[in-house]
């Protein structure tokens, strides 16, 4: 069976469920293909901060009613390096706030809007093989429920995620890969107990850093770093949250409630860029194109001001501009991309003990975190990285 459309989007996470809307608010054709089940998709517990521009986004859609009523808008967070916490005012210090909305929330908006704004999803697509990228007449090819299906498309939009087809469809040679792995993993638990804070707190501590973050007033998200190595079987709850009152410091310490874990994972920590974000017809958006360290709370955020840019060509390319609005894409969107994987990658340096670090690494920490406690300056630079730098 072979249908056709203008955009073939690959993925339905976030960056692809966002594009998918954006494009048909503009009239654009589209059809999502996603190799899990909705639930699968929603089962995934990962980012929890949204910067203004993804906010935007849901704005623009008309999405944006539980993320108004539910999200916590954020007007600070906090460094903790022992016994001291150094708060960052982002209200204060740049006019703007963060809004703590999980991207499970967001997804299932995104979902649920589906048949009211007429974007088609193919869920459990399996064997997606991307064909003839390079021309104006690429292709997708994919089984459903045993039968094999293809999808003709003036572009393919490859929100795919770090491990999708689309990456990998473009030519070894064309692309470059930029990678940098670190020798530790996030281990997450969510659990239904009132957060220690009312916002959140990045620790480092000689045990190892340590995150206290929330989806709500009644559910709690915290991470603790972890060796790559480690097992998930060896972290009962009792034991991570004793490591936790330990590594958040006193003060958290003292509020922390304890519960049982509902959801609990290890993710590795990775540094990645692929560039360029386009090949011909095949543009890349988000984790499919780059892989940031959650220390920053910028990857869902990144996706989001790809899908803008993304969406802004395709959408001019429709709308009779041609070849000229696809040609930008690529660069605009590294541009801002640099910029994330900068600050996610010096947060991260700065928060975690790493096993090759020595005396003078470390006072090179405390020197740089008694500079931020210190300066306005200092403290101004992170802000405005953490709410997001203009698109
Ligand atoms: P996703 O969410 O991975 O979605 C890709 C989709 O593509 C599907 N797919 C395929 N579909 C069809 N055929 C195939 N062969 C396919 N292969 C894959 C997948 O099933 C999936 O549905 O990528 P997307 O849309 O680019 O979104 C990116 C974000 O998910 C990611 O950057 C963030 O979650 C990162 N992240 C955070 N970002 C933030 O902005 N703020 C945070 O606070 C934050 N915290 C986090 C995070 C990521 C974490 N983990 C687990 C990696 C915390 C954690 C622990
Ligand atoms: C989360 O709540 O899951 C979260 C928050 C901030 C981060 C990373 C993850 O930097």
């Amino acid at each position: 069976m072979t249908e056709k459309t203008q955009v073939c989007i690959i993925g339905a996470g976030p960056a692809g469920l966002l594009l998918g809307h954006l494009l048909r608010a503009e009239g654009v054709e589209c059809v999502v293909l996603e190799r899990q089940t909705p639930d699968y998709v929603l089962g995934r517990i990962r980012a929890g901060v949204l910067e203004q521009i993804t906010v935007s986004l849901m704005e623009r859609l008309g999405l944006d009613g539980r993320l108004k009523a539910e999200g916590l808008p954020h007007d600070g967070f906090n460094l903790a390096d022992g016994e001291r916490l150094i708060r960052i005012d982002i209200a204060d210090l740049t006019g703007q706030h963060v809004v703590v909305y999980g991207q499970t929330e967001l997804t299932r908006d995104l979902m649920d809007a589906r048949e009211e704004r007429g974007l088609e999803v193919i869920y459990e697509a399996a064997d997606v093989a991307l064909h003839d990228v390079e021309g104006d007449a690429p292709y997708v090819t994919f089984t459903k429920d045993g039968a094999q299906r293809r999808i003709d498309a003036r572009f393919i939009a490859g929100c795919d995620g770090f491990h999708g087809p689309s990456r990998r469809a473009i030519p070894a040679g064309v692309g470059m890969e930029y990678e940098r792995e670190y020798p530790f993993g996030w281990l997450g638990i969510l659990a239904d107990v009132p957060p220690c804070n009312h916002e959140l707190i990045y620790a480092n501590h000689e045990r190892g850093f340590a995150l206290a973050s929330m989806r709500s007033a009644t559910r709690s998200r915290y991470y603790v770093d972890v060796p790559l190595t480690e097992k998930l079987e060896d972290w009962p709850d009792e034991r991570v949250w004793d490591e936790l009152a330990i590594r958040l410091g006193p003060e958290a310490a003292a509020h922390i409630t304890r519960g049982p874990s509902i959801e609990k994972s290890i993710a590795p920590l990775r540094s990645f860029v692929f560039a360029p974000m386009r090949h011909g017809s095949l543009l890349l958006c988000g984790d499919s194109a780059h892989i940031v360290p959650p220390t920053g709370a910028k990857g869902l955020n990144l996706a989001a001001s790809d899908v803008h840019y993304a969406a802004e060509a395709l959408i001019g390319f429709f709308k009779g501009k041609g070849g000229e609005a696809i040609a930008g894409y690529s660069d605009k969107a590294l541009a801002r991309v640099w910029k994330s994987e900068r600050f996610s990658w010096s947060l991260t340096k700065l928060m975690h003990r790493f096993p090759d670090d020595g005396p003078f690494e470390r006072a090179m920490q405390v020197a740089e975190l008694d500079y931020i406690a210190s300066s306005r300056a200092a403290r101004t630079s992170i802000a405005e990285n953490y709410v997001g730098l203009p698109v």
